[in-house]
């Protein structure tokens, strides 16, 4: 414990009962007004913080980690607009509901709303979007340290509980910020927490309440499930592995068609035969959807990558259409579900499963699986055709390549969607992520840092040109990290996205506002930050490039062009081919 004066004192304290809690993630961004918490995290021994010069990096980072790992990540800043820095990770950690703890340092109440320098309302600066806020005042003799404790305790038990999410706490400091002895015995002061000092437990923890759902819910359900025809399992973004597995066992014993979102853990590598990796493209088909039509809906976990997924659920007229989440929010734009339930998703699956073995239809389940059977086929016999580099062979090849539980981070825009769409259902199982609960484009070359970190095993990320240009000063980053971390970055020279949306018809608007070409390259930034560069221009390169990257330590990125009118046009191609394949077994 540091004990030099009250600074280090409290911020010795916080970190104390962080560390105690398993926090093993703590990022840094240099600053003045910090010091006492940097001070008191760097000094541990064994210990390696993260420090990275842009707060927004550090954040992203921090939510990499702790959605790798489970655990919540702490990140320090000073104040000022380095806080404010935070909020695109804040917002997207609540919207994924992922543990992260924001400690921003503050200037003292005489200097707030003073002209002083550096000062801004850091109060509640993030709104709703934090699960919780305190702000801590000036270290001070007056204030029992068991407070001290007990505001880390209740930051780690808002973050973790579910739902789960950011908090924050904004510590205010008077100066001298270092170190400095004031040359004060402490011994008196910590009087009241010398049991704690002398045990390795948190103090004051926090246990939270078991989320079961309601027995007479699952009953109900278990009913409609069993009477079910046609039943249908859609599996949103889920947490961890637990839910994973336990999804996984739930939609095995069901016997239901399955539609898994490439964020729940299933859609690649899922490893169950009722499983339908390629739902996107059988959506596609008109005759598909309108033979296919579900009387029970069973949607489990959070949002949907699939737009075409979303509108089939929207026209369905399923009784129940049950949604079951951890938390009590809506994570339904359509509207439709006539049943929410609120659980553990573990824990309802574990209830559900025994109630409800069996229940399947194979008849049904088998149109799915064949027309499934077939689209994959067919993106198979597409790729044969060609040795081109395409942004969907490339989405779909990487989640071939990648090994067995390698990370695998999808970037906002189309990698997401066309890892979602041709991702090889077959794929080894592998460790996805995206953010999905904000979609935005910032912040991701750092995410996936942070995923790397967390999850120690080979990352690969996926990522468009504007989203890595977004986030380029992440490449400093990402390039110390332990394990193989390889970028392979799809340059379209602009925003790939828009030329799926009727704003491309509007040919005076287009291209300037919408496509934003920039005509920049990163092989220089590659040498900038020190990382290993390869543009291969076809895919034997890419596979030799990629499969060398991904076993070599350090970081690689891979470049590759692509023409965005021609992805658009071989995105309508293919998907009019995988849709005539399918429509032969409907
Ligand atoms: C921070 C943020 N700004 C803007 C957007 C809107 N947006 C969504 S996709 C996209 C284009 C991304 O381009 P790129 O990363 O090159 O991917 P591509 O569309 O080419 O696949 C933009 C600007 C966003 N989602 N997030
Ligand atoms: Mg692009």
């Amino acid at each position: 414990m540091h004990t030099e004066n009250m600074n280090m004192l409290w911020a010795g304290l916080l970190i104390e009962q962080f560390d105690r809690a398993g926090v093993d993630c703590f990022c840094l961004s240099p600053g003045s007004r910090s010091t006492p918490l940097v001070a008191a995290l760097a000094g541990r021994p064994g210990w390696k913080p993260i420090v990275h010069y842009d707060e927004r990096g550090a954040a992203f980072y921090a939510l990499g980690h702790a959605r790798a790992t489970g655990r919540p990540a702490v990140c320090v800043t000073t104040s000022g607009t380095a806080a404010a820095n935070l909020f695109p990770a804040v917002m997207e950690a609540a919207r994924s509901r992922i543990p992260i703890i924001l400690l921003t340092a503050d200037r003292p109440p005489e200097l707030r709303d003073t002209g002083a320098n550096q000062a801004v309302d850091q109060v509640n600066l993030f709104g709703r979007y934090a699960r919780w806020f305190f702000d801590l005042p000036c270290p001070t003799r007056e204030m029992d340290p068991r407070a001290v404790l007990t505001v880390a305790a209740q930051a780690l038990h808002h973050a973790t509980r579910r739902p789960r999410g950011p908090v924050h706490i904004n510590c205010s400091f008077r100066e001298p910020l270092e170190p400095r002895p004031d040359g004060r015995d402490v011994s008196d002061y910590l009087e009241p927490v010398s049991g704690w000092l002398a045990q390795s437990s948190v103090y004051g923890e926090h246990v939270a309440p078991v989320g079961t759902p309601d027995p007479d819910a699952l009953d109900a359900l278990a009913a409609s499930i069993r009477s079910a025809r046609r039943g249908l399992v859609v599996v949103g973004q889920l947490a961890d592995e637990t839910e994973t597995f336990a999804v996984q066992a739930l939609v095995r014993a069901l016997d239901w068609p399955a539609l898994p979102d490439i964020t729940s853990g299933l859609r690649v590598g899922g490893g169950a035969e009722c499983l339908i990796p390629y739902y996107d493209l059988l959506l596609a088909s008109d005759a598909f959807r309108l033979r296919h039509a579900p009387d029970v809906i069973l949607q489990v976990g959070g949002r949907l990558t699939s737009r075409r997924l979303l509108d089939y659920l929207a026209s369905a007229r399923p009784s129940p259409y049950a949604l079951v989440s951890d938390h009590p929010d809506r994570d339904q734009p359509h509207h439709r579900a006539t049943i929410n339930i609120e659980s553990d998703v573990a824990a309802f699956c574990e209830a559900l499963l025994p109630r409800v073995e069996g229940a399947g239809n194979q008849e049904w389940l088998n149109a799915w699986r064949s027309a499934s059977q077939a689209a994959d086929r067919k993106i198979d016999e597409l790729l044969a055709g060609s040795n081109a580099l395409s942004e969907p062979a490339v989405a779909r090849l990487v989640t071939r390549w990648a090994g067995r539980d390698d990370g695998l981070v999808l970037a906002s825009s189309m990698p997401v969607r066309d890892a979602n769409t041709f991702g090889d259902g077959n794929a080894p199982c592998l460790r996805l992520a995206s953010n999905r609960g904000a979609s935005g484009i910032d912040g991701t070359v750092a995410t996936a840092a942070g995923f790397a970190g967390g999850l120690g095993r080979p990352t690969t990320l996926l990522i468009g040109d504007l989203a890595l240009l977004h986030d380029l000063n992440s490449l400093a980053l990402a390039r110390n990290g332990a394990v193989p971390f390889v970028v392979v970055a799809l340059n379209n020279n602009g925003s790939g996205i828009f030329h799926f949306l009727p704003v491309a018809g509007h040919a005076d608007l287009f291209e300037k506002y919408f496509g934003a070409p920039h005509g920049l390259r990163f092989k220089e930034a590659a040498a900038m930050f020190g990382w290993k560069y390869h543009a291969p221009a076809d895919l034997p390169s890419f596979e030799a490039a990629y499969t060398r990257a991904r076993s070599e330590p350090g970081a690689t990125l891979l470049e590759i062009s692509t023409d965005r009118i021609a992805n658009h046009a071989l995105h309508l191609d293919w998907q009019a081919q995988v849709v005539a394949a399918v429509e032969q077994h409907v």
